[in-house]
């Protein structure tokens, strides 16, 4: 029987059949994938084949479905081991806020960066629009041209606001879609709004929990009854940019992919090269002076100079 991964906790696993029931599970032998070390061999939105266990209500996973994409971070353990946060998504929501808290756009620009590796769709979801005031209105203006133009659509709601989670529900019909954000910005308040009978606790995320215990950094995936699921990714706060070259970075810059041809030299990394048309293109304002300045920093960690 063909399943799919909606919780997992360490050995156990919550699957979803395809006849429609959820089955607690363990997997059977052991599976290594994309010759990836990971602390999880099966991640949440994986699709498995399973077997019922005899006489019993759980059942095990006996084999696991190529993915589609997935999105991973480093173990905080052991830097050599991958995290597989969720597989098989159709597009993920940023969700951001201008207020309470502000989510700074080098968080939104590592995260999309992430997003292009692995090939996801992002839409910028900014929240509590119903706090803003004309400062914060012009920052989401300023934020919503530069994304747009690059190809994240951005919209502005407030999670108390019906209508708003009604656009939302249309965006996410028939779809998987990986919810994240910096804690506190409204992922589990929009959820609830969309699905009222989840019940997921709102203001949960405390620092020494997130410190302590990995229990609460699970992924979750959720179905709509209007269609569509959601996985949530509570805890996850930064997404620190891994398995990446200096030299791919500009390769996820929509912005800046375009023009890398260009430049004078192919392993250009758009620093202080001269004959640079990604500098060129900076100075003449069609790149973000904000994203390249993200850019510069991340190569920076990077060593790059
Ligand atoms: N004013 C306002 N507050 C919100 C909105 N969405 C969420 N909040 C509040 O922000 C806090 C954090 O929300 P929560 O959903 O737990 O955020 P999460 O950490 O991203 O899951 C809670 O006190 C919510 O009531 C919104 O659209 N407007
Ligand atoms: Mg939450
Ligand atoms: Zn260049």
């Amino acid at each position: 029987m063909k399943a799919v991964v909606y919780k997992s906790t360490g050995s156990w696993y919550t699957l979803k059949t395809s006849e429609g029931d959820f089955v607690e599970s363990r997997m059977k032998g052991k599976f290594r994938l994309d010759g990836m070390r990971t602390t999880n061999p099966i991640a949440v939105g994986d699709h498995v084949q399973i077997e019922m266990e005899e006489g019993l209500q759980t059942a095990v996973i006996t084999g696991i479905d190529d993915r589609k994409n997935y999105i991973v971070r480093q173990s905080p353990r052991n830097v050599h081991l991958r995290h597989i946060i969720s597989a098989n998504m159709d597009q993920a929501l940023l969700i951001c806020s201008c207020k309470s808290p502000r989510t700074p756009t080098g968080f939104i620009d590592r995260f999309v960066i992430t997003a292009e590796m692995y090939h996801i769709p992002v839409h910028l979801v900014f929240n509590k629009r119903d706090i803003y005031k004309d400062k914060q209105m012009r920052q989401y203006e300023a934020m919503r041209e530069v994304y747009e133009s690059i190809g994240y659509p951005c919209r502005l709601v407030s999670a108390h606001e019906p209508e708003d989670i009604e656009g939302i529900r249309e965006l996410l019909k028939d779809k998987v879609t990986l919810f994240s954000g910096q804690s506190g910005v409204g992922k589990s308040s929009l959820i609830n709004g969309l699905q009222s009978n989840l019940e997921i606790k709102t203001k949960e995320v405390s620092s020494y929990n997130e410190k302590g215990l990995h229990t609460t950094t699970f992924a979750t995936m959720y179905d709509l009854d209007s269609g569509g699921q959601i996985i949530d990714t509570p805890g996850i706060k930064e997404l620190a940019l891994v398995d990446l070259d200096s030299f791919e970075v500009s390769h996820y810059y929509p912005e800046m992919r375009k023009l890398i041809g260009s430049c004078k030299f192919n392993n250009c990394l758009h620093l202080n090269e001269p004959k640079c048309a990604v500098k060129e293109a900076l100075e003449e304002g069609q790149i973000a002076d904000f994203r390249y300045q993200h850019y510069q920093k991340i190569l920076m960690e990077m060593g790059a100079h």
